[in-house]
């Protein structure tokens, strides 16, 4: 968007251009003038009126050491601005991160929903999503073991679509009521503040533990889901059920599903920790670097629909957003594929100002009367009227829909495109030239004319009352190690509450999950086992195990884009460090060089390699798998650094592959792990064993080991 005043005035009141520019990082203002300067030419600064500056270093005084003038409009502009550059952050998903890309229709849904972006196969639709975590501040971690925000803001040629979901198929509460209690337990205690983007204290578990309906989405965020390895490797959801129209008014219910082509990965907990501290930027920078490296990341929508009559004889209810419904009842569709090919030009203009409303939907998709989502509806817009100062957000270009837009609203606060000509209200008798835009009935939104009826009342269905038989599912559907994973985390964020009473009533409802579950808890918290919680509806059923639930069994089966951390020292076997090179390109992945100094390695045969990392900044935890390839010398210097030792000792933990030379012996030795090398660890004696190494790290992580190098797994 241009900001001259030139383009203002010329600015169609209503604009018709599909094609809204995101030109943030164009020098603004200037008026076109430039100035020669040594390399070429440069525009002239202006003040935000356009007036040329001839001087941004020195406010304006009264002689050399006298004091600041009144007068002097730049130094106060700039500073004024400059005063005003925050806006509230978001009151949850404040920390978030997105990207441009589109989305792109493979199957025509025509069948059951007269939604435009459905309709023609191979027709690219604009798309923008971000992803956030949910109880941080703005300024908090990637890694915090927390649901991931997945909002995808579609700009079709029927209007703005948002679906705006989670990576997390369900909810912790059926009823939006509950949210703002669920979020105040959730965020840093208020009185102390702290602790910030965790959910191990006390409040958080008092809440969850007086709120049975929660412990289907707890399962699920207590498992790894909550900490995945990338934004790249998460699957999205839409929760709710929603409807699907068609040309002739009929329904179809519908869940949207985002899933990854780059297949299902997350991070371990002790790994979580140390990101954090390593890289606090973990995920967005994961997301960054793909995208400009051309390994543009991409999803599969799929769609499960189903019919009154499945809705009907379903176990559980369809409105209730901390239930799914299995993939084995009703498969998903393929429909599409969403591909992010864009970063953002500026973080502010387009990530901070983005505003997702869960109402935006285009004709041919259409709300169910999920509670939950009832009550977003309110909650979206009313939250960016807030955040982002007044009713023309829509204004703001990532905001604004690609199609035509016309209507009769009007001025407020920043209002840039107000209706042009004499008629700003209808019906008026202007005529069809000067009278603006009439509504369509054929071509419009219209709600579903679903039937309703019934006392007005405050309750709570009693369809909604088994808490537990979907917990139990996910759990049963978990790999072992997944499932020893959920014990450690609950145990984890339970040691961290300091009530006895908060641990054991969180023990009791897990109780009615699974008592294996329950045992290992207590036992992780040297409780007694309590008696199981009285359930508001006895279990239904005992649901089998759905195998996609769990990351493991739908992980990748490549190394396609992830990171192979190779620690070099002078020296180091340059045959073996370019094969590895090699077969890193072959996968298409990537790697980093980790060195003791930041200026890079000579190799054995004198090539001089650039590092990216130096050893104290580039730990293990930022690699899906390590290699360390050392000579005598570099061995023995490593040996004795500390950061070398935690590098091999934290990737061992971690249950990574690890490929060596046979000098990195020296560095296992120091660190204590020499003795318990195992099929996972593998030698790298020449060019043929990096090529078979990098093969190996298709697997991703070697499972058995943490059952060595774990205490609560003995
Ligand atoms: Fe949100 N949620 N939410 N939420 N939500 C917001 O809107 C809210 C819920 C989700 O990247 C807020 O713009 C209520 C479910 C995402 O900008 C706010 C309820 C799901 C994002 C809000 C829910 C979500 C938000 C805060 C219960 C998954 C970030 C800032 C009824 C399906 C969007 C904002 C972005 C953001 C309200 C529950 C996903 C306050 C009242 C369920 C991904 O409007």
């Amino acid at each position: 968007m241009d900001i001259g005043g030139e383009s203002l005035q010329k600015a169609d009141p209503v604009p018709a251009d599909a094609d809204i520019a995101f030109a943030y990082s164009e020098p603004q203002g200037a008026g076109g003038e430039t100035r020669q300067v040594a390399g070429g030419e440069v525009p002239t600064m202006t003040t935000q009126q356009g007036i040329p500056v001839g001087d941004d270093q020195n406010s304006l005084k009264q002689g050399a050491r006298g004091p600041t003038l009144l007068e002097d409009f730049h130094f106060r502009e700039k500073m004024f601005h400059f005063d005003h550059e925050r806006i509230p952050e978001r009151v949850v998903h404040a920390r978030g991160y997105a990207a441009h890309g589109y989305f792109e229709l493979t199957d025509s849904l025509a069948d059951v929903s007269r939604a435009d972006i459905f309709q023609r196969v191979g027709e690219r639709t604009p798309a923008f999503v971000r992803f956030s975590t949910v109880a941080g501040s703005k300024g908090s971690v990637d890694l915090a073991r927390d649901v991931r925000g997945f909002a995808v803001k579609l700009y079709t040629q029927e209007g703005n679509w948002d679906l705006v979901g989670n990576n997390i198929p369900v909810f912790f509460i059926q009823d939006a009521m509950k949210f703002p209690d669920l979020i105040h337990a959730a965020k840093p205690e208020p009185d102390r503040a702290f602790p910030q983007a965790q959910t191990a204290h006390d409040n958080f578990w008092d809440f969850i533990s007086l709120t049975p309906e929660s412990f289907h989405m707890v399962m699920w965020a207590m498992s790894d889901r909550a900490i995945p390895r990338s934004f790249r490797t998460m699957e999205g959801f839409g929760v709710h059920t929603f409807r699907l129209i068609d040309a002739k008014g009929k329904s179809t219910f519908v869940k949207f599903h985002w899933k990854p082509k780059q297949g299902l990965q997350s991070v371990v907990w002790n790994e979580a920790v140390k990101i954090n501290g390593a890289d606090p930027d973990f995920h967005r920078r994961d997301l960054w670097d793909a995208i400009n490296s051309g390994d543009y990341p991409e999803w599969e929508l799929g769609v499960q629909l189903f019919d009154d009559a499945f809705a009907d004889s379903f176990d559980f209810d369809v409105l209730d957003a901390t239930k799914l419904i299995p993939e084995e009842l009703v498969p998903v569709r393929v429909v599409g594929r969403l591909v992010l090919d864009r970063v953002v030009d500026n973080f502010f203009a387009e990530t901070e100002q983005v505003a997702f409303c869960t109402q935006n939907v285009p004709p041919g998709i259409d709300f169910s009367n999920d509670p939950l989502l009832q009550g977003r509806n309110f909650s979206y817009l009313d939250t960016q009227i807030k955040r982002l100062g007044g009713p023309n957000f829509t204004h703001i270009p990532i905001n604004a829909p690609k199609c035509p837009m016309h209507h009769f609203q009007q001025d407020g606060h920043m209002a840039m495109h107000n209706p042009r000509g004499r008629a700003n209200y209808e019906p008026n008798s202007w005529g069809p030239t000067h009278g603006g835009p009439r509504e369509d009935p054929a071509r419009g939104f219209t709600s579903f004319a679903q039937e309703a009826e019934g006392p007005k009342q405050r309750v709570r269905s009693e369809t909604f009352a088994d808490h537990y038989s979907q917990a139990r599912q996910f759990f049963v559907s978990q790999t072992p190690i997944e499932q020893k994973h959920i014990g450690d985390a609950l145990v984890f964020e339970l040691s961290k509450v300091e009530r006895p009473d908060i641990r054991s009533r969180t023990v009791s409802h897990l109780l009615n999950i699974d008592g294996g579950l329950a045992q290992t808890v207590a036992e992780g918290l040297g409780l007694p086992l309590p008696d199981a919680a009285a359930a508001a509806r006895e279990p239904l059923v005992d649901l089998p195990p759905s195998h996609k639930l769990s990351i493991l069994k739908n992980g990748p089966d490549s190394f396609k884009g992830r990171k192979l951390g190779i620690l070099l020292s002078d020296g180091a076997d340059a045959a073996v460090f370019k094969a590895l090179v090699k077969a890193v390109d072959k996968e298409k992945a990537v790697y980093e060089v980790i060195a003791p100094r930041i200026a890079g390695v000579t190799l054995s045969d004198g090539t001089s390699v650039a590092a990216k990392q130096k050893i104290d900044g580039g730990p293990s935890v930022l690699f899906d798998a390590v290699a360390v390839v050392v000579s005598h010398e570099g061995a023995a210097l490593l040996a004795g650094d500390a950061a070398a030792k935690d590098f091999v000792t934290d990737a061992f933990a971690h249950c990574k592959f690890i490929g060596f030379s046979a000098e990195a012996q020296a560095i296992f030795a120091k660190a204590g792990i020499a003795e318990d090398l195992d099929e996972a660890c593998k030698p790298l004696g020449n060019a043929k064993d990096a090529a078979g190494f990098v093969e190996a790290c298709r697997a991703l992580r070697y499972w058995p080991r943490e059952l060595e190098v774990d205490l609560d797994a003995r």
